[in-house]
This record gives C-alpha cells, sequence and structure tokens, in this order.
C-alpha cells in the first residue's frame, strides 16, 4: 500500500495496535477511520511531528477519493437518483456472489459480469415482468466495496440477500440495516454437492426460521421460478384473474392490496364503470363453491378468478 512505516519514539501499545488494523483495512472508509485513531493515539511529541504530518497527508488523500466517489455515482444516477416503485426489491451480497447474473435473469437489465471484484460500482436498476406488472428490481454495489448503497437498502420493500455459506450470511447480517423482508437466495448451487445442499438447508430451518431462503443456480437455472415467486409473496399484495362469461380465464392477474375488494377490480378493468356490473361470479380461494355469486364488496383472495356480467 506503499504506506512509509515509521514507528515513532515512544509509541504506546495503543499505537501500534491502531496501525496493524490500519493496514488490515479493506475499504476507504475503514482507512480513514482507522487513521483517525492512529493520530488520536499517535504520540505527541517533537521527534513524532514527521510522522503524523504524513498521516493527515494521507488521511486528506482517502478523504478526497471518498468525494470523487460520491460526485461520479450522483452524476450516474445512483442513490439518491433512484425512484421507488411501487413493488421495490434490491439484490445484496459481497462482491462476486452473482448479484448482476441474478439481475440480468430476472429482468431487462444488461449488466457487466465478471471473474473480478467489484465490477458493479453503481446500483443498476431493472424490471421484472410479473402477471400484469412489473416489480423493481437493483443490483447494490458489493456490501465489502467503497460503492453500497445503504440509503437505498434501508428503504426497499423487500431483500435479497446473496450468500454462499452461513459465515457471509452472519458477516451480513451485522452489517445490513433495512426495513425491508429479508428472503435468502443461495447463489451457484450448481457448485454445491447433494450433502451440502442438505447441510446448509438443516441449519438455515433451524437458525433462521423466520427468513424465507431458495438455492438458485444462474447456469442450470435452478429455483429461478420459486425465487420470483417468493420476490411477488414478500410484497404482500395479491393476485386476481378475471374472465368474461363462456370465456377462458385472461392469462395476466390484476396485482391488489390484500383484501381488496370485487368493486376495486370492476373499477379497474371497467375503466372506473364499475355501475355497469350486473352480475359477479368468483372461482377460487374466497369463494364458498366454484362459480359462487358474489356483490361488489366481497373480498378476494390470492389467485381467485372473478367474472363480470355487464348491463
Ligand atoms: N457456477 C456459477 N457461477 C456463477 C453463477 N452466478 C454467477 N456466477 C459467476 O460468478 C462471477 C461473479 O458474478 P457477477 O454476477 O458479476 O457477481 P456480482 O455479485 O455482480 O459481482 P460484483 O458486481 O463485482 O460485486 C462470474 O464469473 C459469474 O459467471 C452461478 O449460478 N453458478
Ligand atoms: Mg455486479
Amino acid at each position: 500500500m506503499g504506506f512509509k512505516r515509521i514507528m515513532p519514539v515512544n509509541a504506546s501499545p495503543e499505537y501500534g495496535h491502531a496501525e496493524k488494523e490500519y493496514h488490515l483495512a479493506k475499504t476507504t472508509e475503514e482507512k480513514i477511520e482507522r487513521l483517525k485513531k492512529m493520530l488520536s493515539v499517535a504520540p505527541k511529541h517533537k521527534s513524532s511531528e514527521n510522522l503524523i504530518k504524513q498521516l493527515r497527508t494521507r488521511l486528506k488523500k482517502f478523504q478526497g477519493e471518498i468525494e470523487r466517489t460520491k460526485k461520479l455515482s450522483k452524476s450516474r444516477g445512483g442513490k439518491t437518483g433512484i425512484k421507488k416503485l411501487e413493488m421495490q426489491a434490491v439484490i445484496v451480497g459481497f462482491s462476486k456472489s452473482g448479484k448482476s447474473s441474478l439481475l440480468n435473469i430476472l429482468t431487462n437489465a444488461n449488466a457487466k459480469i465478471s471473474e473480478t471484484k467489484f465490477t458493479t460500482t453503481h446500483s443498476i436498476i431493472g424490471m421484472m415482468p410479473y402477471g400484469s406488472t412489473q416489480v423493481q428490481l437493483i443490483e447494490i454495489p458489493a456490501m465489502d466495496s467503497d460503492f453500497y448503497d445503504k440509503g437505498t437498502v434501508y428503504t426497499a420493500d423487500s431483500i435479497l440477500i446473496l450468500i454462499q455459506n452461513i459465515e457471509e450470511l452472519k458477516k451480513i447480517e451485522s452489517i445490513l440495516q433495512t426495513n425491508g423482508k429479508k428472503i435468502i437466495v443461495l447463489t451457484k448451487s450448481d457448485l454445491l454437492s447433494e450433502p451440502e445442499k442438505r447441510k446448509l438447508e438443516a441449519t438455515l430451518k433451524s437458525k433462521y426460521k423466520k427468513y424465507e431462503f431458495v438455492f438458485i443456480s444462474c447456469i442450470t437455472s435452478e429455483g429461478i421460478e420459486e425465487l420470483k415467486e417468493k420476490i411477488f409473496k414478500s410484497f404482500n399484495k395479491i393476485r386476481v384473474y378475471t374472465k368474461e362469461p363462456k370465456k377462458e380465464k385472461s392469462n395476466n392477474p390484476i396485482i391488489l392490496e390484500p383484501e381488496a375488494n370485487v368493486k376495486e377490480v370492476a373499477e379497474k378493468i371497467l375503466k372506473g364503470f364499475s355501475e355497469k356490473v350486473k352480475e359477479t361470479k368468483i372461482w377460487g380461494p374466497s369463494s364458498k363453491f366454484p362459480g359462487q355469486k358474489v356483490g361488489l364488496q366481497h373480498k378476494l383472495k390470492d389467485l381467485d378468478i372473478v367474472e363480470f356480467k355487464t348491463r
């Protein structure tokens, strides 16, 4: 790292420790923090003036780097530039965990994938089609990089935590700050043996009961459909299909809040003219029997089918 080591006379063990920590720092933020610590514990006498000057110069250099990074990510529309849509999920994980690969499979994005670390340096947005609607999916730069976007993660509805082992999950949990729902995504499952998978599964089921988890591979496509389902479920919305009399149900469901009623569906598909509805029949989870006749106030459930007869 080119840092000339000058051990000052009378340096305390505290200083020695701070210096060691500084050399272990991975990110620029960490370096800044640890340089400040070194400065605070450096001996304050004539013979260490040179050292203190050197430390201050180095600190300024790193602070300048952070400023430039911030400006750069702003000008690229990163951080503050993301407009949050109704259903937003973020992809987080350490570098090379497969965030860009997953984003590209699930959405229209074309993020750069690479074998080298820290390839993604600004948050990348993709849209994932789901039913008749779209989910906003965002790759956040690696958690172990200087570009990690805390703000977007904090406000997202759902967080996909990409890991390959439990140790990574523990580390991420200690850094992650969010109000969103968490889904654990075990990536590169094609590289795991069946016994390895079973072991991970057992640990997650016993120690991480409150989280949903799924094994995925961007190579074999294992778990991709299951993950889409879990992402949608995490937003706590319902899907309702509509149909016309004597016809098949529509292919694309309408997305609604839980407990939405028939009137809301009618308003949506009849463009505000729910008074045109003469009769409504329903099939599916909220019906007592297939084809039950219901009123406009009837509350719907996920995967119901609604048929309107209009005047
Ligand atoms: N075997 C295997 N390799 C994968 C899979 N997904 C991603 N990779 C590889 O892992 C490496 C990193 O993938 P990326 O998608 O660029 O990872 P990332 O998390 O976006 O990395 P950064 O943006 O640098 O933090 C690449 O070489 C990918 O080809 C997978 O499911 N299986
Ligand atoms: Mg990436």
